[in-house]
């Protein structure tokens, strides 16, 4: 119940701002917009795998009997629930500007382990689901996850829930089948057109809900005799029971899942979903499934009305695997093209964003900006990221550059996904591993205990998602190029009685420096230096500051 950085919180931040209070490290700002898609462009998401985060409670690491047999980086190896809301209590992410955290999915796995050919796996990336309405006891209990959700809130950060609704996870001897009316178990995809992405299995042995049928189905009997010796099947027959006849849908496979999905919504106050595979169900279903996300999300906020962070809506954003915003609102599955912002979607995943950012900064700066506010993506939101738990192929994979991977995303036009460990250039080639095992490595908690060069790159990303959450100019503002060399930038953002401006000066050199400030900012105006700390007034044009670093991050002090 600690309330330590509650000035942190958005909420709080509106009040400071209100108040001409100082907010931050040296940044001040008016934080928080009630638009959604100006929010979300300028949100901080941070997406960490909660088995390898933080191991907050050794009491639960071999839950279910699960061994740690598997491959390298294969097995539960520790992290939990508790884990994650350690790191939420000592500020951690409050000190990161985070404004939203993605967990790995956390419903029970399936109990054993698989080789897809990449040596013998467990679920404990939480993308194999075995109940939808249980927590995996590896990564704690109800009660852990109702902890984390509402010490975040208190914090003001937002809490993304991993949806999956397309799959269940492998068949394996511990793990059966669910029954034929639910899955499909061939063909496999081949990914050419539209069925051959949506209807059939992702991989082998990766059974398909049957998200398509309207046909009414029982309950798979492995399912009843779980809930039985838990003693709740009643429960739980009677809620479905309730679910049905309020909504009047068939008893179809995905009406079950969006009733056990939607119930983590209504009950912890999760404020969106990440959706899992997103283009390889209908876009209906996904549309479905936000409407009742939404209602559930309402229904937590008017039980909850001291949990609630504010009023913005249910958030959901899409793995569109290869989506980029390049292709506007349509994503182009061979033999049809889809607007996933039409089917729910407020915001999907930037693929390109890792190439984009490794060319002209300032052409993905400009393009990303037009796009958003005026272009094919006004009012939605997309999601860049540099590295991920899947993508065999991230920016700077042997992390050479950690602090330019940073000033990169996290000023970069659109919501900034941090990939656990980003911050602290944790290792993406693990020797031993196989695959997307390299990307999933145990968080290097060590390497920032010893201080020296990881240290450093964690203060810069600090740093810069402190003046990030300060201006949502940074994200969802007006980018114009002032110079080109060295580079300077600002961003501008008018809305609903907010004006928030910044510029950003990169590569200056150490010491004294003056930078013009190209008419942003008024003769006259007192600025602060968010990266250093440093103030001055702006006289003919510029500013002259002294400071250790090259990067200068200006804004108004009010
Ligand atoms: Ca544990
Ligand atoms: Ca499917």
């Amino acid at each position: 119940m600690r309330r330590v950085a509650t000035f942190l919180s958005l909420g709080a931040l509106v009040l400071a701002a209100s108040r001409g209070d100082r907010a931050g490290s040296g940044a001040t700002g008016p934080a928080a917009s009630a638009d959604p898609a100006v929010f979300w462009n300028n949100a901080t998401v941070y997406f960490l795998l909660t088995d390898r985060f933080q191991n907050g409670d050794p009491g639960n690491d071999q839950a279910l009997g699960r061994a740690r047999d598997g491959a390298v980086l294969r097995s539960f190896l520790g992290g939990d629930l508790a884990g994650v809301r350690q790191k939420l209590e000592e500020g951690y992410f409050d000190s990161l500007g985070v404004t939203a955290i993605w967990l790995t999915p956390f419903l029970e796995q399936i109990h054993a382990g698989v080789d897809e050919g990449t040596g013998k796996t467990y679920g404990f990336h939480g993308y194999w689901t075995r109940d939808w309405t249980a927590v995996d006891p590896a990564l704690g209990t109800e009660d852990d996850l109702r902890a984390l959700v509402d010490e975040a809130h208190r914090r003001g950060i937002r809490v993304l829930m991993d949806a999956i609704i397309n799959h269940t996870g492998p068949v394996t001897a511990q793990d059966p089948q669910w029954p034929d009316d639910w899955v499909r178990t061939s063909p496999q995809c081949h990914y050419q057109d539209y069925a051959t992405t949506v209807h059939c299995t992702l991989v082998r042995n990766l059974p398909d809900i049957l998200t398509d049928r309207n046909a009414p189905v029982e309950l798979p009997a492995a399912l009843r005799e779980k809930w039985e010796r838990e003693g709740r099947l009643d429960r739980e027959v009677s809620e479905l029971d309730a679910f049905f006849r309020r909504t009047g849908y068939p008893r179809a496979p995905r009406y079950h899942v969006i009733k056990w999905l939607t119930d983590w919504v209504r009950e912890f106050g999760f404020d969106g979903y990440r959706i899992d595979t997103a283009k390889h169900f209908e876009e209906s279903v996904s549309a479905e499934l936000k409407r009742e996300a939404s209602l559930a999300l309402a229904d937590w906020k008017r039980a909850n009305p001291d949990k609630a962070i504010d009023t913005l809506p249910f958030y959901m954003v899409g793995e569109v695997y290869g989506y980029e915003p390049s292709q506007g609102r349509g994503y182009n599955f061979g033999d049809r093209t889809v607007d996933f912002f039409a089917y729910g979607y407020d915001g999907l995943i930037n693929f390109g964003f890792k190439r984009d950012a490794a060319g002209s900064l300032d052409d993905a700066f400009a393009r990303y900006a037009a796009t958003l506010r005026t272009g094919a993506l006004r009012g939605v939101a997309i999601l860049n990221y540099l590295s991920s738990h899947d993508d065999g192929s991230p920016y700077d994979p042997d992390r050479t550059d950690p602090l330019g991977a940073g000033t990169r995303l996290l000023l970069a036009p659109g919501g900034a996904q941090i990939y656990y460990g980003d911050e602290l250039a944790r290792p993406l080639r693990i020797a031993g591993a196989v695959g997307d095992a390299n990307l999933r490595g145990l968080m290097n908690w060590d390497d920032l205990a010893r201080g020296g060069a990881t240290a450093l790159v964690l203060r810069h990303w600090r740093r810069l998602g402190q003046f990030r959450r300060a201006h949502p100019a940074v994200g969802a503002g007006e980018h114009r190029r002032l110079q080109a060399t060295p580079y300077i930038f600002s961003r501008t953002l008018e809305t609903d009685g907010l004006v928030d401006r910044v510029l950003v000066a990169m590569d200056q050199g150490e010491g004294a420096k003056t930078i013009r400030v190209f008419g942003v900012f008024p003769d006259g105006a007192e600025l602060t230096d968010a990266y250093s700390g440093e103030r001055g007034t702006v006289t003919n044009g510029a500013i002259s500051l002294t400071t250790d670093f090259g990067l200068v991050l200006l804004s108004e002090r009010r």
